[in-house]
């Protein structure tokens, strides 16, 4: 295992866990802002103000692997082509909370929070890459939820490498839904 998508829906906690994993000696790539420099954001979505970025472009350009550590992070890295994701997930009525405090407005607070609970980021990992982990961080330090992973992922290695078998830690937030 050396490239790892730090992924999960925006405000759960990615950023933070890549610091964490900085100084555990882990290179970072910031997606957005690796996007900016190579010249792969195409546009601005206002509406959601956000970026849009050229992820094919951007997945053309990630580097063959060289045996150390690099992790990608953002909502769009598990479309590069990585080894694992690694899903954040948040409970989302802490999420909305989060983002709330964001200034996002109201729609995409909304938009995010939903797309958390019907596992959307979960379902396009299990697509794009071969082994996904999934961890909750609702009630964990950044360091134990970095361990959470690493922990995983190191024990894998040791035993081998398995060929596409997941390890989705459990979350069902589908009850927080409305009728
Ligand atoms: P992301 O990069 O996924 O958008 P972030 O790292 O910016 O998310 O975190 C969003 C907010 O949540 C920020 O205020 C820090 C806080 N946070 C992150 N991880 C946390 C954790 N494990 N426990 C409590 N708060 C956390």
């Amino acid at each position: 295992m050396v490239r790892v998508a730090l992924t999960g829906t925006p405000g759960v906690g990615k950023t933070t866990i890549a610091a964490v994993m900085a100084r555990d000696g882990w290179s970072v790539v910031d997606v957005k802002a690796w996007a900016h420099r190579e010249g792969c954001v195409v546009g601005r979505d206002e509406e959601d103000a956000a970026d849009v970025i050229d992820v094919e472009a951007l997945a053309g350009r990630v580097p063959p692997d060289d045996g150390s550590r690099v992790v990608y992070e953002g909502h769009l890295s598990h479309l590069l082509p990585v080894d694992e994701a690694w899903v954040l997930r948040c409970d989302p009525e802490v999420l909305q909370a989060r983002l709330a405090t964001r200034g996002y407005p109201a729609r995409k607070v909304a938009e995010n929070v939903e797309a958390e609970a019907l596992d959307v980021i979960l379902q396009e990992a299990l697509d794009a890459v071969p082994l996904v982990r999934q961890r909750d961080g609702t009630r964990r330090t950044p360091e134990e939820l970095y361990s959470a992973f690493a922990e995983a992922a190191s024990g894998a290695a040791k035993r081998g490498r398995p060929k596409a078998r997941h390890d989705l830690e459990d979350v069902d937030w589908s009850h927080r839904l409305g009728p």
